[in-house]
């Protein structure tokens, strides 16, 4: 099996965005609802342009499934743009006044251009539609194994939600996010952050946020710590920092671990028996500064991710800029956006950090099947359960062990 991995293609006005994912097992279950669902998300939120009105993005399937489940083969999925226009000059004309803070100018210059449409329209956030449905797709394996994502706005500018999210209270988090139209759990705040954007939309500026994303059930021992760019850790922030606008990623404590000393930052172990079947296998902590991974290795604990967007870098009033044919200073080309995106940014979030954890989990879970895959997930889960192993140079004995305690 090659390792789970995805890739985009497709521009904003293109006709369409298109999404390969390889390396899930046959005879998964694809939840088409699961991934219309955050696909439908991805483009609501306050504070959203006039795009969002004219799509209704949903994922159709041309390759990978068959009858409702994955065959083993590549899948490709397909969201159609309703906005497909990208040959007609007259209203998709080239733009050369470069805006601070998008790809314009370094995508330009690079490409050996002054029409940044070349580059704007591949670096446009629209590609995210591409990252959702690969992101939700994951889900349906994480979902099979009670592996469970979560991501909500906590807020933006001088609104910053203070709510803490664990095992108990998530869906009833969940359940105020879904009612928010920001995606913030916290109605107060929630308001506030309202009050801002609009704000913002009088100023003609734009505002981005702080998102996060806690994922539930992931069992110890997902991610390594033998090579750099196997750690969990290293490719959950790298998946993060890759959405369009992020700035920055934490992961538990993040930035705040330099300013406490040891004692204050690392999570007490200790070993509840009445807990030994959950995924954390009895291991218990009374704090998660950690975020849930040790070493780039999930260990029992909800896995937490922090990203910051920067605000949207399309200010209908315009920024200091010059014009790239004649290098006279000039205002910044508007091109229709939005004044936050910081809604989606949180929906986007959380299905690059669930396509992470699919893959760490693919990592250790490799069968063809989903039935091999289910075999050795409990094969593991039983075997660590029970350490220290009776005899652990002798595998048949373990297979022996299995039976005789059913
Ligand atoms: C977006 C689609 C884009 C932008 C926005 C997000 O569509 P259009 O360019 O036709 O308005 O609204 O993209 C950006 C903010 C950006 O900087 O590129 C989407 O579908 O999320």
């Amino acid at each position: 099996m090659p390792q789970l991995s995805y890739q985009t293609a497709g521009e904003s006005h293109g006709p369409g965005v298109y999404t390969t994912v390889q390396g899930l097992p046959s005879g998964l279950e694809v939840d088409q609802e699961l991934i219309d669902t955050e696909l439908r998300r991805r483009q609501g939120g306050y504070g959203r342009g006039g795009r969002q009105r004219i799509e209704t993005d949903r994922a159709e399937f041309l390759s990978g499934v068959r009858l409702g489940h994955a065959i083993g083969s590549p899948i490709l999925m397909c969201v159609p743009n309703r906005d497909s226009r990208l040959d007609d000059l007259k209203r998709t004309p080239p733009v050369h006044r470069p805006r601070p803070g998008h790809a314009d100018l370094a995508g330009s210059v690079k490409w050996l251009t002054t029409d940044c449409r070349e580059t704007l329209e591949r670096a446009s956030a629209r590609e995210t539609a591409g990252r959702v449905s690969a992101g939700a797709l994951s889900r349906c394996l994480l979902e099979a194994f009670g592996i469970e994502v979560f991501g909500f706005v906590r807020g933006a500018l001088d609104a910053m939600s203070e709510v803490a999210p664990d095992e108990d209270n998530w869906r009833e988090l969940r359940r105020l996010r879904d009612e928010s139209d920001v995606y913030v759990p916290d109605e107060a705040v929630g308001e506030r952050l309202r009050a801002s954007i609009r704000q913002a939309k009088i100023d003609k500026d734009t505002v981005g946020g702080l998102v996060e994303v806690h994922v539930f059930g992931c069992p110890i021992g997902l991610g390594s710590c033998m090579n750099w760019n196997e750690r969990l850790d290293s490719r959950i922030a790298a998946a993060v920092m890759g959405i369009q606008a992020f700035k920055a990623v934490e992961i538990g404590l993040g930035r705040e671990c330099a300013e406490r000393t040891g004692s204050r930052v690392h999570d007490p172990i200790a070993f509840d028996e009445s807990r030994r079947d959950r995924p954390s296998m009895g291991f218990v902590r009374s704090s998660n500064n950690a975020g849930g991974l040790e070493g780039g290795i999930t260990n029992g604990m909800p896995v937490v991710v922090r990203g910051t967007m920067k605000p949207i870098s399309t200010l209908l009033r315009g920024l200091p800029s010059v014009d790239l044919n004649t290098k006279e200073a000039e205002h910044s080309q508007y091109e229709r956006s939005d004044v936050s995106a910081i809604s989606a940014a949180s929906v986007v979030m959380e299905n690059v950090v669930a396509f992470e954890i699919a893959r760490a989990f693919r990592d250790k879970f490799s069968g063809d099947s989903m039935t091999e895959v289910r075999e050795q997930y409990e094969a593991f889960m039983s075997r660590a359960r029970r350490l220290p192993l009776d005899r652990p140079s002798d595998p048949s004995n373990d297979h022996e062990d299995d039976q005789a305690r059913g």
